[in-house]
């Protein structure tokens, strides 16, 4: 048994130059391990609660007393606490925190705490973390999907879509998907500059949406994974994150840069057309997380055909996850430990998906840092697909390049999942 000796927490920055919360844990043996929690800027109304000190700093986001609540309760309440019983602890945190929401803690609070936890206890294993993870079940390298222009609320809302991913569904390894994706998001540069509509990057690397409407963004993605050399769905597909959430009000979808407004039938037809058009292999929220009923039926018509995630409309909870599948809304769950705000929320919310046939994508939030926890919780978890962002950018490289290092590492051979776990179990 190894203990919790000690716990400090501290406000770092992150990749929007925003404070967040890092957390270092101390065993007795003098062990350590660290997390940092990410922070979200489309969220979901039911995600963990982001405890932020309001005012006038840092336009009210600092995070002093998450990292306070850190160095004083939450250290208090785990010192002495064996680091391996990571439930334990995540019970301790969600107890001590005391609201449905982790509001009084804070899930930023709590979630860089939990991966603290779980870092210090793979290091003392002397495992790297995906292995720990794992428990000696064999798993995979997770298939990425990757952002080459960024929309929504990462842009300004410049476009209304929020994510313009690629999946490349021809690699044969983690690097290939990596390498393929790499002459994609080259070419798109290229084809922008081109056009003189090159204006750098949207929050998460992806290039910057200078479009005309919605739709033009999925034609040039087309064009850039044709100039790349590459054959459109079959070496490269495209996955979209809608967001759609963010443009959903009173029962209507605005689409601002398409000057259209349309109700829920309106907008799902508009979508299966796209699914139709261009060779689109998932789709994340496409419908707005208040609109149950139409992902319900929007699930009915396209389940079959793609991937359909649920980010917003279940915030990485397995009550949710369990309910949806029961309604036959989404065939798939975008996975983010911060919005549920413990290692074991999180864990069992893979699990809950694993069970009702749901596919599983771990995923970065937009405002990022170097840590690269959530590569091994895809890969330790074999969850199938991985989330980060753009191609560019270092904190978003830094867990690309983190699934290379898994990739080659000397003392063990894994796999990579490939474009079969996008084949799913189960389409409704
Ligand atoms: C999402 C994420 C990542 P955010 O919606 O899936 O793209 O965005 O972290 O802003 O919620
Ligand atoms: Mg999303």
């Amino acid at each position: 048994m190894s203990r919790i000796k000690n716990i400090v927490a501290r406000r770092i920055w992150d990749s929007r130059g925003m404070p967040t919360v890092e957390v270092e844990v101390l065993l007795e043996n003098g062990t350590t391990g660290r997390g940092i929690a990410p922070a979200g800027a489309s969220r979901g109304a039911n995600e963990g609660w982001e405890l932020r000190d309001g005012g006038t700093s840092f336009g009210g986001k600092d995070v002093l007393n998450a990292v306070a609540g850190v160095n004083t309760d939450i250290a208090q309440a785990l010192k002495g606490m064996d680091v391996t019983d990571q439930q334990a602890a995540d019970l301790r945190l969600i107890e001590l925190d005391g609201t449905p929401n982790k509001s009084r803690l804070g899930a930023n609070a709590l979630i860089a705490t939990s991966m603290a936890v779980l870092h210090a206890a793979a290091n003392n294993a002397h495992m790297p973390l995906w292995r720990y993870l794992a428990r000696g079940n064999s798993v995979q390298l997770p298939i990425p999907q990757i952002q080459i222009f960024g929309g929504g609320a990462h842009a300004g809302r410049r476009v209304d879509v929020q994510d313009f991913m690629v999946i490349a569904t021809g690699a044969a390894s983690f690097q290939q998907a990596l390498e393929m994706t790499a002459e994609v998001y080259r070419h798109a540069g290229l084809i922008m500059q081109r056009r003189g509509t090159l204006m750098g990057v949207a929050d998460e690397g992806g290039w910057w949406p200078a479009f005309a409407k919605n739709e033009d963004a999925l034609d040039t993605l087309v064009e850039a994974i044709e100039a790349a050399g590459y054959v459109p769905g079959q070496d490269v597909s495209i996955a979209l994150d809608i967001a759609a959430s963010e443009f959903y009000a009173d029962g209507k979808y605005k689409l601002a840069l398409d000057e259209t407004t349309l109700d829920s039938d309106g907008f799902a037809a508009l979508l299966l057309q796209w699914l139709d058009q261009y060779p689109i292999v998932s789709i994340e929220d496409p419908l707005a997380e208040d609109d149950e009923q139409g992902l319900i039926a929007f699930t009915r018509q396209a389940g079959k055909k793609v991937q359909i995630v649920g980010d917003d409309y279940l915030v990485t909870d397995a009550a949710r996850i369990k309910r949806a599948a029961a309604l036959g809304a989404c065939n798939a769950v975008l996975i983010k430990p911060n919005q549920i705000g413990t290692i074991t929320e999180t864990h069992a919310a893979v699990v809950a998906a694993q069970e009702a046939g749901f596919r599983t994508i771990v995923s970065a939030r937009s405002g990022e840092t170097e840590d690269t926890t959530i590569v091994h919780l895809a890969t330790g978890w074999n969850a199938g697909q991985l989330k980060v962002g753009s191609f560019a950018r270092s904190e978003r490289m830094a867990k690309w390049n983190e699934g290379i290092r898994l990739e080659t590492a000397s003392d063990y051979a894994l796999t990579f999942a490939g474009k079969a776990v996008l084949a799913g179990r189960r389409g409704h």
